[in-house]
């Protein structure tokens, strides 16, 4: 039987690398001949959850080309594996707008969910039985599918955050054993939040996307904490840095996103060919390319669809 290739995208995070594993082990139960794969370095959130469950980082995945593949948390090939257009694709399962178009018709699995572990957490619980609840490995695939909740839905601080994401991260920590998850996502948040051994470079790339709006390319990079002190006092730097990008990517416009969950909103630090756009997009002036915008968190549906409307 051919191997099927599942993996999350570039920049890999939490909810695509856990979902990664959580439907690999889903499908390899179902006698398929599938491996999950990470597309880049893990950061140190995701490293600390799968420690934390014991479960070994998934190998690193460059080129696909002519591999048969499972695309988890992205569909836009920009965000995937090299040469993506001569792989052979099975299915998508994710939680982002669809930018996508296949010579041929493909299993597709698109929900407005807080996190792409969502989506595969509700296939997972449906394939249980009652003796599995107590099976080690399963506790270990709960635990590492409500990590991935936790952490796109910033412990279900974000606006992504829907009623089924909570009841499914609800069930998933019984059966996890994890009562407190709450604090476990403070925990997690907390390993994102320490950068003092992170280049700022890598700060505002390790979390970042190339979009394209309007023809014009903006690079969005973003990073979650609970305190905002150490990434704040480098304000020069991440300007310098983000100038850098923008040259050597050609870019309209390069932007880092800092978000505070404790203060429900994100700093804004932006280099561009035009700031008007961004200010009309947010609605508010910002003091040479930097603002805080109150009560926006996420990329996806706070932030992209603004600057789409605005561009
Ligand atoms: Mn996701």
């Amino acid at each position: 039987m051919e191997k099927i290739y599942i993996f999350g995208h570039k920049n890999a995070d939490t909810d695509s690398v856990c979902s990664a594993i959580a439907y690999t082990w889903v499908l390899k139960r179902n006698g398929l001949n599938v491996e999950a794969y990470r597309l880049g370095k893990l950061n140190k959130e995701t490293k600390f959850v799968l420690e934390k469950f014991g479960v070994e980082e998934p190998e690193l995945l460059e080129d696909v080309e002519g591999k048969t593949c499972i695309l988890l948390d992205h569909n836009e090939f920009k965000q995937s594996a090299n040469n993506i257009e001569k792989a052979e694709i099975l299915e998508i399962i994710d939680h982002h707008k669809m930018n996508f178009s296949w010579h041929k018709p493909i299993a597709i699995l698109v929900r407005p969910v807080g996190s792409t572990c969502t989506i595969i957490g509700e296939i997972f619980l449906s394939e249980l039985t009652d003796e599995d609840l107590k099976d080690e490995e399963v506790k270990k695939i709960a635990g590492l599918l409500l990590a991935g909740i936790l952490s796109d839905t910033l412990v279900f601080k974000s606006s992504t955050t829907t009623g089924i994401d909570i009841n499914i991260a609800d069930i998933l920590s019984q059966i996890a054993d994890i009562e407190d998850f709450e604090n476990f996502g403070e925990e997690m948040l907390k390993k994102k939040s320490d950068i003092s051994d992170i280049k700022t470079r890598d700060m505002i790339l390790g979390d970042s996307k190339e979009f394209e709006f309007n023809g014009k390319k903006v690079l969005i990079g973003q990073l979650e904490v609970l305190d905002d002190s150490q990434a704040l006092e480098r304000e020069n730097e991440i300007f310098e840095e983000l100038k850098k990008i923008k040259q050597e990517k050609g870019l309209h416009s390069c932007v880092f996103v800092l978000t505070n969950v404790l203060k429900e909103g994100s700093y804004m630090f932006v280099v561009t060919d035009d700031i008007s756009l961004f200010e009309k997009a947010f609605d508010k002036k910002s003091e040479n390319g930097k603002a805080f915008l109150e009560g926006i968190m996420s990329r996806k549906k706070d932030i992209v669809p603004k600057l789409e409307k605005a561009f």
